[in-house]
């Protein structure tokens, strides 16, 4: 049934989701890429920076443990089946989302993009394609048998609608320099 589809994927998704809005709130210090350029233009950019980078995966892998330890308690009082993390599972998906928007800004600094300028469809979905591909990598076992494809479809559809909506959140409090 879809709506137990929706939360079987957005819980998987989770400890993917946190890190990059995480970093927002932790960042600042030294940018990865201090200051090195390459044709001219920034490696990375201010925007990403070692202490960001640190804390929001550390915040992706704390929560991916607490939901292994919820995971029995949503069963039993919901019978939903949600996925619980292996420790590989839960760093692959945290580290791999901050890899991902990593990965995104190196691509937007070799297009000519600005730091915070807008890359439609790759800034949504950047850290969706690193937090997978890094889980397969650590751990595909746990990978293919907790993303299906039915769960997969709705990550596609379902991350975009999320990333947007809690960075207008995010704009309109005061956090974040851009709606995006
Ligand atoms: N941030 C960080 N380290 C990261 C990712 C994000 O410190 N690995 C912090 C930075 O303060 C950054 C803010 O979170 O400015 C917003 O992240 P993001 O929108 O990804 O960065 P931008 O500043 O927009 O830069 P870019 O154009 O490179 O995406
Ligand atoms: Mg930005
Ligand atoms: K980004």
């Amino acid at each position: 049934m879809l709506l137990e589809l929706v939360a079987v994927a957005f819980w998987a998704m989770l400890p993917a989701y946190v890190p990059n809005n995480v970093a927002v709130l932790a960042g600042g210090g030294t940018p990865i890429d201090s200051g090195r350029t390459m044709g001219g233009r920034r490696l990375l950019g201010d925007g990403k920076t070692w202490r960001g980078t640190a804390v929001g995966t550390l915040a992706g892998f704390v929560l991916a443990q607490a939901l292994t330890a919820l995971a029995p308690v949503v069963l039993r009082t919901t019978g939903v089946a949600v996925p619980t993390f292996p420790v590989t599972a839960a760093f692959g998906l945290a580290f791999g989302a901050m890899l991902g928007d990593i990965t995104a800004s190196f691509l937007k600094r070799r297009t000519g993009r600005e730091r915070g300028a807008s890359f439609p469809v790759v800034d949504q979905l950047d850290f969706v394609a690193g937090a997978l591909g890094c889980a397969a990598l650590l751990d595909f076992a746990w990978f293919s048998t907790t993303f299906s494809l039915p769960v997969l479809g709705v990550v596609v559809v379902l991350t975009p609608v999320l990333h947007v909506a809690t960075n207008v959140v995010a704009y309109v409090l005061g956090l974040k320099d851009e709606p995006y």
